[in-house]
C-alpha cells in the first residue's frame, strides 16, 4: 500500500504538536508545520517520486533531514521520531490535545499553571471556575471546554442507532437459535429509535427449564459478563456496547415491554395516570390491589389508563400523552409511503456507482423517481461539476429517461452555498434542473447571525428548492452549525422551499426536535439518503425513523408524493 501525502503530513503535524507541547525550539516546530502544509497541498505523490528516485530535498521547505524522514515513512509507514515523542508524552496529556480549541500551547499552560494532566482534571478545573480566572482563557472558553469534555465523555458511550441495529440483529439471531426461546424484543431507546443508544435492553420469553442464561452469555460477541442472575444478565460486547437481558413471563411481556421501552419520563406520566385510577403499574403488570388486570400486551396497559396505543417513537413525554387523551395522535409516516429519493451521488462526483446503476437500484426498490445530485464545483475534493459537465449529465439523464417507463430520473445538483450566500452555479444552468439541493460544506463555524443570513440569502435565489443537511452536524463528531433554525424554517415556508432530513446514519440532520418544529411551522420536509453508492439507498429507513420521532406524517413529506404532485410542489411558480 502506497503511503498518501496526507498521511505523511498528518505525521509531521503530530510531531510539531508534541514538540510544541514539550516546549521545543520554535524553529524546529515551525519546520514540521510548514513541511506538513507543503506536503498536504502537493498534487504529486511523494511515494511515487521516491520510486522514481527524485530528490525530495529540492522541494520547498524540505531539507535533507526531512527528506530522510519522508523516505522512512514511505518505507515503513512509521516515523521513529514520532514514536519516541508519543512514548515520552503521558497518554492523558495527549487526550487533552484532542479537545477542540486546546492546542499544545494551551495544554501546556493548563498543565504548568493549573496542574491539569487529564481530561478529568480539566473537567474539574472548569467546573470549579478556575479556567476563566486564568489570563488568556475567559469565561467563554471555559464554557466551551466544559461542553467539549461532556461531548467527549458522551461520545465514548453512546452508539449510533444504525450500528446498534447491526449488533441487535446478530444478538436476536443468536438468542432465537435456542429451542424454547419464544420471543425476543429489544426495548429501551433502541425501540424508540433514538439517534444514539446508551445500551440495549432485551426482553426474552421462554419455556420453563430452558437454559436461557447460559445461552445468553455464550453469544460469541461477548467481551465480559458484568452481571448474572437467574433471569437477568448484563453483558459488555466486543464493540463496547452493553446489553441488559431479562427473561420475563409471557403474561407480563406487554407490561415489561412498556416499562423497559421508556422513556422514563413517559413511564412516570403513565404511572401517575394509573394512580389516579387506583391502579399500580410496573414491569410485571397493571394491578388493582393484588389482582392483575392487564400486562400481556402494551395496548392493554394503555387501555387501562384510558389511552389509545402510543408508538414507541413518541414516548418522550413531549406532548404525546395529551395528544392521546384528545385523540389527536399523529398517524406516523411509514417507509412504504416513500415514493422516491431526492438526493444521491454518482461516479460523476464522489459516488461509487454510475448514473445507470443508481437508477436501477432505485427502480429495484420500487421507487417512482430518483434525483441525481452530484456536487457542484466548489467541492473540488469530490470532483464537483461545473456548468458544462452538469449540462452533459442533463443530456445523459434525458437519454436514460427516454428508455424507461414508470420511473424518472430527476435532474438535480447538490449546489454549494458559497460564503456570501450565493449559489455555486449560475442560474442559467440551474433553471434546466427539476430541483436543487443546496448545502453548506465549507465555513460551518460562522457566528449565528452570519450563518443564518448566508442561508436566507441563498434561499432568495429562485432556483433554491431544498436545504441539504441543514445543520451540518455529524453525530459524535461535529456540532451542528449555529443557525437560527426557526427563522430559516419560516423563510422556507414563505418561499415554498423545503428542508432535508438527511438519512445518513451519522448525520440524521434534521434532528427529531427540528422535524417537529418544521411540522408546527408548516414547512415540508424531504427525506433523502444522500446515497454515495447504490446500497446507501437503504438508509431511507433511518431518515423515516428520525421523522417519526419528530411526529411527521405522510402529508408533511414531499417525497411521499407521486411524480405529478411532486413536480407541482417543486415549481415555485405556484406559491
Ligand atoms: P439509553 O440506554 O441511555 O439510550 O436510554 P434508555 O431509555 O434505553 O434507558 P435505560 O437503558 O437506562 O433504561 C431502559 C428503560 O427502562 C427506560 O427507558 C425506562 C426504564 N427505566 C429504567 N430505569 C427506570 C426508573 O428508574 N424508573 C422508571 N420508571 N423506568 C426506568
Ligand atoms: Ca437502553
Ligand atoms: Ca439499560
Ligand atoms: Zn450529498
Amino acid at each position: 500500500m502506497a503511503v498518501h501525502n496526507s498521511e505523511i503530513a498528518a505525521i509531521f503535524d503530530e510531531v510539531a504538536e508534541l514538540l510544541e507541547l514539550e516546549g521545543a525550539n520554535a524553529f524546529r516546530v515551525r519546520a514540521y508545520q510548514n513541511a506538513a502544509l507543503t506536503l498536504g497541498a502537493m498534487p504529486k505523490s511523494l511515494a511515487e517520486m521516491l520510486v522514481r528516485g527524485e530528490d525530495l530535498s529540492e522541494l520547498h521547505g524540505i531539507g535533507k533531514d526531512l527528506a530522510g524522514k519522508i523516505a522512512e515513512i514511505v518505507r515503513s509507514g512509521k516515523l521513529a521520531t514520532l514514536e519516541e515523542l508519543r512514548a515520552r508524552t503521558p497518554p492523558h496529556i495527549r487526550e487533552l490535545l484532542r479537545i477542540p480549541g486546546l492546542g499544545p500551547k494551551r495544554v501546556r499552560i493548563l498543565r504548568d499553571d493549573l496542574g491539569v494532566k487529564s481530561v478529568a482534571d480539566l473537567n474539574a478545573a472548569a467546573e470549579r471556575g478556575l479556567i476563566r480566572q486564568h489570563k488568556g482563557f475567559g469565561e467563554r472558553s471555559e464554557r466551551k471546554i466544559l461542553a467539549e469534555v461532556r461531548r467527549l465523555k458522551g461520545a465514548e458511550i453512546r452508539v449510533k442507532w444504525a450500528v446498534a441495529e447491526e449488533i441487535a440483529r446478530t444478538l436476536v439471531a443468536h438468542l432465537m437459535a435456542l429451542k424454547g426461546i419464544e420471543t425476543v424484543e429489544i426495548a429501551g431507546s433502541f425501540r424508540r429509535k433514538k439517534e444514539t443508544v446508551g445500551d440495549l435492553d432485551v426482553l426474552v420469553t421462554c419455556a420453563s427449564k430452558v437454559p436461557c442464561m447460559d445461552h445468553c452469555v455464550a453469544f460469541d460477541e461477548v467481551a465480559e459478563v458484568l452481571g448474572r442472575g437467574p433471569t437477568k444478565c448484563t453483558l459488555r460486547l466486543r464493540s463496547g456496547l452493553q446489553v441488559d437481558i431479562r427473561v420475563v413471563p409471557a403474561k407480563s411481556l406487554g407490561a415489561a415491554l412498556h416499562y423497559f421501552t421508556g422513556s422514563k419520563a413517559h413511564n412516570i406520566a403513565i404511572r401517575k395516570m394509573g394512580l389516579e385510577r387506583e391502579l399500580k403499574i410496573n414491569e410485571y403488570g397493571v394491578f388493582k390491589g393484588r389482582r392483575r388486570v392487564a400486562g400481556a400486551t402494551e395496548a392493554e396497559v394503555y387501555a387501562r389508563v384510558g389511552l389509545p396505543y402510543i408508538e414507541p417513537e413518541l414516548r418522550e413525554d413531549n406532548g404525546e400523552i395529551q395528544a392521546a387523551q384528545q385523540n389527536r395522535l399523529p398517524k406516523l409516516l411509514t417507509l412504504d409511503q416513500i415514493r422516491g429519493d431526492l438526493h444521491c451521488h454518482t461516479t460523476e462526483s464522489d459516488g461509487k456507482n454510475t448514473l445507470k446503476e443508481m437508477a436501477e437500484a432505485a427502480q429495484a426498490r420500487g421507487y417512482e423517481y430518483l434525483a441525481i445530485c452530484d456536487h457542484s464545483k466548489r467541492v473540488a475534493m469530490a470532483h464537483g461539476l461545473d456548468a458544462k459537465r452538469l449540462a452533459e449529465q442533463i443530456e445523459q439523464i434525458d437519454h436514460l429517461n427516454a428508455k424507461v417507463r414508470g420511473f424518472t430520473l430527476l435532474k438535480s445538483c447538490e449546489v454549494d452555498i458559497l460564503d456570501n450566500g450565493s449559489l455555486d452555479l449560475p442560474n442559467d444552468i440551474l433553471k434546466e434542473l427539476d430541483l436543487t439541493v443546496c448545502s453548506i460544506h465549507y465555513k460551518l463555524n460562522l457566528p449565528l447571525e452570519q450563518q443564518t443570513e448566508r442561508i436566507l440569502r441563498a434561499m432568495d435565489n429562485p432556483f433554491f428548492r431544498i436545504l441539504g443537511h441543514p445543520t451540518g452536524r455529524l453525530i459524535n463528531q461535529r456540532h451542528a452549525s449555529e443557525i437560527d433554525i426557526e427563522r430559516i424554517m419560516r423563510a422556507a415556508a414563505d418561499r415554498a422551499c423545503f428542508l432535508e432530513v438527511n438519512a445518513q446514519p451519522d448525520r440524521l440532520d434534521l434532528s427529531d426536535i427540528h422535524c417537529k418544529l418544521a411540522k408546527e411551522l408548516g414547512v415540508k420536509l424531504v427525506i433523502s439518503t444522500d446515497a454515495h453508492r447504490a446500497s446507501d439507498l437503504d438508509f431511507m429507513r433511518f431518515g423515516v425513523n428520525q421523522a417519526r420521532r419528530g411526529w411527521i406524517e405522510n402529508e408533511n413529506v414531499v417525497n411521499t408524493r407521486g411524480l405529478v404532485d411532486l413536480r407541482r410542489l417543486l415549481s415555485r411558480a405556484c406559491r
